[in-house]
């Protein structure tokens, strides 16, 4: 049987970019949408009306839309994507072809050419940048292949990973207690998965500007505790 796709889409406040990018996803492409939603728009009003499953968020912060959101996930793999805008519709069946050449996660990345980040300024630029290869070099995947975009959200995995990684338990992101701030997943996934060394496969895709809607990201809190969950994850977790 063929291993089925769970799209799933963490929102805040994002209808207007939902209005321009839910029409160009092919529903033929996955099994099922899943949006989980903090916002106090009309987002999931919209989500509905397209068909999509919408889960309430109840505690605010993007790992806890992960954590809430998963148990709901069906398919056999997951896609995260990011409705702003960020991730391009077009390379949602080209994660699926990849991850069917055998792989456990593949990344959407931004920094593989052709790629360009349309959404970065100088400060992400060189965080994201510093963030890769600081994972690359102090948890061992520089020496295979190493990561070109360890950060961002577009991305296919298995989803039993989320839950091998021990992504869903409170203890693996006690580094954001320190900076007042609830993180996302995405680099602590990179971290575990290159740990245990998983298959990871990357293909090159865009990322175009943020549509409509409001920046979320807390560069420097995110920074601050992201650095710590990457240093502390030498010695917790094996
Ligand atoms: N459900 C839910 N979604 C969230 C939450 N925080 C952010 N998001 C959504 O997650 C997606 C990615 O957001 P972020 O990674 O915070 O980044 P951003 O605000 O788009 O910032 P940039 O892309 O760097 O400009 C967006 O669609 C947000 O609406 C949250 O607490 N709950
Ligand atoms: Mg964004």
């Amino acid at each position: 049987m063929r291993p089925t796709t769970t799209l799933f889409i963490p929102t805040l406040n994002e209808e207007d970019a939902m209005r321009v990018i839910l029409p160009q996803i092919d529903r033929a492409w996955v099994d099922q949408i899943l949006v989980v939603d903090a916002s106090t728009d009309g987002t999931a009003a919209y989500a509905r009306e397209q068909g999509c499953e919408v889960v309430v968020q109840k505690e605010l912060g993007l790992r806890h839309a992960f954590i809430e959101g998963f148990p709901h996930v069906r398919g056999d793999w997951v896609i995260t994507f990011s409705p702003d805008g960020n991730s391009p519709p077009r390379a949602i069946p080209l994660l699926i072809e990849k991850m069917k050449e055998g792989f456990d996660m593949v990344i959407a990345s931004r920094y593989l050419p052709p790629a360009k980040s349309a959404d970065d300024d100088w400060m992400t630029g060189f965080g994201n940048w510093l963030f890769t290869h600081s994972i690359n070099v102090l948890h061992g995947h520089a020496w295979s292949r190493p990561y070109t975009d360890a950060m961002v959200m577009y991305r296919a995995y298995r989803t039993k990973l989320f839950y091998e990684l021990d992504l869903h338990k409170e203890e693996s992101y006690a580094p954001e207690k320190w900076f007042g701030t609830i993180l996302g997943i995405e680099p602590l996934l990179s971290i575990r998965a290159a740990k245990r060394k998983v298959r990871i496969g990357e293909i090159p895709e865009d990322e175009p500007a943020r549509i409509g809607g409001k920046r979320k990201l807390q560069p420097f809190r995110w920074g601050g505790a992201y650095m710590s969950q990457v240093w502390r994850e030498l010695g917790f977790w094996k």
